[in-house]
């Protein structure tokens, strides 16, 4: 396929994650502007390369004109969130909106995978507007908290670098750090209430010192 064509068919899907990051970017100063602690940290979003594509395309066997079709997350989003409890949260605020139309999900906290990587996907629609007219595209959401992500950065480094040749050894370290990053995640949500109120006596301290 020409890179003509490959530009006129990812352009929609570029434009969704610039709206769909905006968005939820608009969610955290929405939270932050009414003084209340917001359950996304952060947001990020990427459009899949063509040669990931291509890659993932010949991997599963995905024939090129069902690309869009088969191939859910040629738009990706990644919400990072501070804390496990924070996940359910973000997952309603989605299901809630109109723009986004709930297509799957899949719950990789309570069911880990076998290399111990921790997230919650949702797969949406999403509509955008271009000269053509409305594309609905889809976009995978990716809900994880800052632990979780920590972990699966570095096991996707690990992933490139020895494709499909990770030692057992490297595996099996892996597997130990994913147990710590579950210890982790719940020993941080059981001091969660001490730490947002910290936070939010921060916050009115620093409010105070900018009305001064
Ligand atoms: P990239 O480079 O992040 O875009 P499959 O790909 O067969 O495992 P499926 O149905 O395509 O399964 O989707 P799934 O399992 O929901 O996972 C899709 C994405 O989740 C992956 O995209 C990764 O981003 C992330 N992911 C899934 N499993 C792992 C894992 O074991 N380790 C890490 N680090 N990330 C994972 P891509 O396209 O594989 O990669």
């Amino acid at each position: 396929m020409e890179i003509q064509l490959w530009r006129e068919i990812l352009d929609p899907y570029a434009l969704a994650v610039d709206e769909l990051v905006v968005k939820f970017n608009h969610i955290i100063e929405e939270y932050k502007k009414k003084g209340e602690y917001s359950p996304i940290e952060q947001v990020n979003g990427r459009v899949k390369t063509i040669s990931s594509i291509l890659e993932k395309a010949q991997k599963k066997n995905i024939p090129l004109q069902d690309i869009e079709e088969k191939m859910e997350d040629i738009a990706g989003i990644r919400i990072i969130c501070q804390f496990v409890e924070d996940i359910e949260k973000v997952v309603e605020i989605i299901k809630m909106r109109t723009d986004m139309e709930v297509k799957s999900e899949k719950d990789y906290i309570n069911n880990m995978k076998p290399s111990g990587y921790r997230s919650y996907h949702m797969i949406i629609y999403y509509k955008v507007e271009t000269l053509k007219g409305t594309k609905q595209v889809q976009a995978e959401i990716q809900i994880r908290t800052l632990a979780m992500n920590f972990w699966a950065t570095i096991e996707h480094s690990l992933q490139y670098k020895y494709k499909e040749n990770m030692p057992e050894q490297i595996r099996a370290r892996l597997s130990k750090a994913a147990d710590a990053i579950i210890s982790l995640d719940q020993e941080m949500s059981s001091v969660r209430d001490e730490i947002m109120d910290a936070q939010n006596s921060f916050k009115l301290k620093a409010n105070m010192v900018a009305d001064i």
